[in-house]
């Protein structure tokens, strides 16, 4: 085989098949300045493929993460209350279970600004965070965290375990997917974690991905789109057993928390997790398969819906200046023929342009000014959130918008928060 077919991130097969290519996109998180708006801007492939041997979701491109993860960078998990809610309840619930205090060490890979850390912190508990974003490892250190500037790499891990540190608790939110050396970061981890540590590993489930054809989650930060089975392989590579799954449905377009150890033995909901998946052929190709025309139906409903709603005079903005946002934008072709504004509450990304589309982000008070008469939500994943959030514009006639899985025009947003969809419930098929 030749050396540049591309190998597996996870098992380094070579048994990759492709079932969603989203084109050439902008880098998601790579805001525009407006004074660079007639820069070049960087575009690279989007292709999503199935690695029969080890059953890995994965994208192919790899672009260098100091690209991805530098100045430019401006995702802060403390704009999300929800976040910041769940990763407390989690911090305290590690922390009661683990029976950790002032001689425990908690770790947190990619710990942004702080967010979760500060929780360890409160109950007393030793915490370091590791984060390469400048902007965000600034903003944590401020905040009293102390924080290396860096990528988690193996040789980081040997290094901390040099100086005689090692983690009774390693968290690692929404990173796992993110870097592309996978089994180095899974190696460090292995290293840096203490006899009778704990992992805790956080990301959006790949099931949630294809069930409600997110595809939008897709982009070149999220190099794979973990299964319980794929997670389980990796982690045996080097030493550490899937112990425990749990899944949010609410967060982050469907989330499931991965739990390690170098104990073997599955909980009652890990082993149900991954019977699941084996029934409904996650760990086959067949389930993945006609993921893409299901994605394209989306590109050309949601179109149509955008321009029709145009064509008949109506106004629409649109909410979340997301990383997925700029793979639906982009991906569908949603520039200012059809949208006039982006509204988000982080105030890093206010006054920027969407990456390719270069729609400008204004401030959610945007809404209340201009009242479009609709509003695309790219952030839906927080819809419930943004719905309690922009009651008075809701109030005022606005409507809004959900793009996945099928674009539809929410009737009833007094209706309030969907009904959590609870897979540990739902009758079987
Ligand atoms: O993996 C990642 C996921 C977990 O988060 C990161 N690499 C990047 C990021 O992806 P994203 O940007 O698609 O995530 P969010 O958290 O869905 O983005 C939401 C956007 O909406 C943020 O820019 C914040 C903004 N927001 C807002 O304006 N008002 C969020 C909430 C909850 C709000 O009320």
């Amino acid at each position: 085989m030749p050396d540049d077919h591309p190998r597996c991130r996870s098992c380094g097969s070579d048994s990759l098949s492709v079932f969603l290519s989203l084109g050439k996109t902008p880098l998601a998180d790579a805001l525009v300045r407006t004074e660079a708006v007639d820069d070049p801007e960087e575009r690279y492939p989007l292709e999503v493929a199935f690695c029969s041997e080890c059953t890995l979701v994965q994208i192919l491109e790899e672009v260098p993460p100091d690209r991805l993860f530098g100045r430019d960078y401006l995702y802060f998990s403390s704009f999300s209350p929800q976040l910041l809610q769940h990763s407390r309840e989690n911090a305290f619930r590690l922390v009661h279970e683990l029976g950790l205090g002032a001689d425990s060490l908690a770790v947190e890979l990619a710990s942004n600004d702080g967010y979760l850390l500060r929780n360890f912190a409160e109950r007393g508990v030793p915490v370091l965070g590791i984060e390469p974003a400048p902007e965000q490892a600034t903003a944590a250190t401020a905040d009293g965290i102390p924080t290396l500037r860096e990528f988690f790499t193996l040789e980081v891990a040997h290094r901390l375990r040099a100086e005689g540190r090692a983690a009774d608790v390693i968290i690692a939110n929404n990173v796992m997917a993110h870097v592309p050396d996978l089994n180095g970061f899974v190696a460090g981890m292995e290293v840096l974690l203490s006899d009778n540590g704990v992992i805790s590993v956080e990301n959006p489930y790949v099931r949630d991905l294809v069930e409600r054809c997110a595809f939008d989650t897709v982009y070149h930060e999220h190099h794979c789109y973990f299964s319980c089975g794929a997670v389980d392989r990796l982690m045996r590579r080097h030493g550490l057993f899937l112990n425990e799954v749990t899944y949010f449905p609410d967060l982050h377009g469907g989330t499931l928390r991965w739990q390690m150890s170098r104990k073997e033995g599955y909980s009652e909901a890990a082993r149900r997790h991954l019977d699941d998946e084996a029934r409904l052929g996650l760990n086959e190709f067949a389930y993945y398969d006609g993921f893409g025309a299901r994605v394209e139906k989306v590109r050309r409903d949601l179109l149509e819906l955008l321009q029709k709603l145009r064509a008949d005079g109506h106004t629409i903005a649109a909410y979340g200046a997301a990383a997925k946002g700029s793979t639906l934008l982009n991906y569908v072709g949603i520039g200012a023929d059809l949208v006039d504004f982006v509204v988000d509450r982080n105030t890093y990304k206010q006054g920027l342009l969407m990456p390719g589309v270069h729609l400008p982000i204004l401030p959610p008070e945007a809404l209340l000014e201009h009242r479009p008469d609709f509003l695309l939500l790219l952030a839906w994943n927080f819809k419930d959130e943004i719905i309690r959030q922009q009651a008075d514009y809701l109030a005022g006639g606005g409507r809004m918008i959900i793009p996945v899985p099928a674009p539809r025009i929410l009737q009833d947003p007094s209706a309030g928060a969907s009904p959590a969809h609870d897979r540990n419930r739902e009758k079987r098929p």
